[in-house]
């Protein structure tokens, strides 16, 4: 169950690089899996010594070039948009660009609220009396979408989000906005990022500065090569990296461990699920099936060498149905059968 994250932004603003540069060039048809780096799962399976360390992945799609209606489906099937705008070239504006995204996916959920609200105009004009709620949040949509406003602002009570829920709309998206910048304005961005910045953030957005082509180039050299060169650009760790982690927080997602011999592994979970539903992810049997969890925090497990070895100094804390796993979590869950 990856997470789904679909790359847009204006022509030539290096969605394809930024892919490129995100998959290290494994991906096929437009489509990859990227591991989410995390320096905790590196320490566990430093200590546990597993057969297999596996990453958490998200799924990208690069935005197929010129196909309006590919690049909303790509959207409205994503859990994550990632936007990026051109801080490179001749008259960059990136907080130009943010602002046409935003107002090209306003304006798909416009059309959509809009044959919503006629339809059910019409219904509750020949006497259906239950759908004048359902109007009454469209009304409102339309109004606030008419400002070239996306709904991820538009203030509405759980049932005014089921209503809009069901017409799968793309501006309500969790998203990231990446300011593709050229080397010259490395490792800030200036002033141009800032506005790109402010303007992300007024949308309850993140954003990142990224050299999408320099990224490109850093994955083909040798590690200490890579260093060098980033170093020369005021840069530390790869910006990829972030990258990654910030899809991973614009999901809502927090990720849990699961540490065996044949087996280390980080897991995706939605913040604060209860400890059946973190097993489910596992397996989907798992929620049913669960009895308890045993718990520790990577740092536990590190010292310890082992979930045996914890359990047997009695450090293991056992957990019931009610316990929400935490981020950072090593977890066994026990089940039936
Ligand atoms: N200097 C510089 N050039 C870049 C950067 N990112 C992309 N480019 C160049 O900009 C051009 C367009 O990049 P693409 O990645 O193809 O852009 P795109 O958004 O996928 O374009 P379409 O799919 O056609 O909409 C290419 O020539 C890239 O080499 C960057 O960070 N810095
Ligand atoms: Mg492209």
């Amino acid at each position: 169950m990856p997470v789904n994250v679909a790359i847009v932004g204006p022509v030539g603003a290096g969605k394809t690089t930024l892919f490129n540069a995100l998959s290290g060039g494994r991906g096929s048809d437009g489509i990859a899996m990227v591991d989410v780096p995390d320096e905790r799962l590196d320490r566990l399976a430093a200590a546990v010594q597993p057969k297999k360390v596996v990453r958490a992945q998200v799924r990208v799609a690069d935005a197929a070039p010129g196909s309006r209606a590919q690049r909303i489906a790509a959207a409205r099937e994503a859990d994550v948009v990632i936007k990026v705008v051109r801080g490179f070239g001749a008259d960059p504006d990136p907080a130009g660009d943010l602002e046409g995204v935003e107002l090209d996916m306003a304006l798909t959920d416009l059309a959509t609220v809009e044959r919503r609200f006629e339809i059910v105009g019409r219904e509750v004009r020949v006497g259906k009396k239950e759908g004048a709620d359902e109007l009454a949040v469209l009304e409102r949509a339309k109004a606030h979408l008419e400002e070239g406003r996306g709904l991820a602002s538009f203030e509405v009570n759980a049932d005014g989000q089921a209503v809009l829920a069901r017409l799968f709309p793309v501006s309500s998206k969790p998203s990231l906005v990446i300011a593709n910048v050229g080397d010259q304005l490395l490792p800030s961005g200036g002033e141009l990022a800032e506005r790109v910045a402010r303007l992300a953030a007024e949308r309850g957005a993140r954003s990142l500065v990224v050299d999408a082509q320099l990224e490109v180039e850093l994955a083909e050299l040798s590690a200490e090569e890579a260093v060098e060169m980033r170093e020369s650009y005021g840069m530390g760790e790869g910006k990829l990296a972030e990258v990654a982690r910030a899809i991973w927080e614009a999901g809502g997602l927090m990720t849990f461990f699961t540490a065996g011999e044949p087996e280390a592994r980080a897991w995706p979970s939605e913040r604060d699920s209860p400890a059946p539903v973190a097993a489910g992810v596992i397996h989907s049997d798992f929620e049913k099936a669960f009895i308890r969890a045993e718990v520790a925090s990577v740092d536990e497990l590190v010292a310890a060498g082992s979930m045996d070895a914890l359990r047997a100094t009695g450090k293991l804390r056992l957990e019931g149905r009610e316990y929400r796993v935490q981020d950072g979590d090593v977890v066994l869950f026990r089940v039936g059968r």
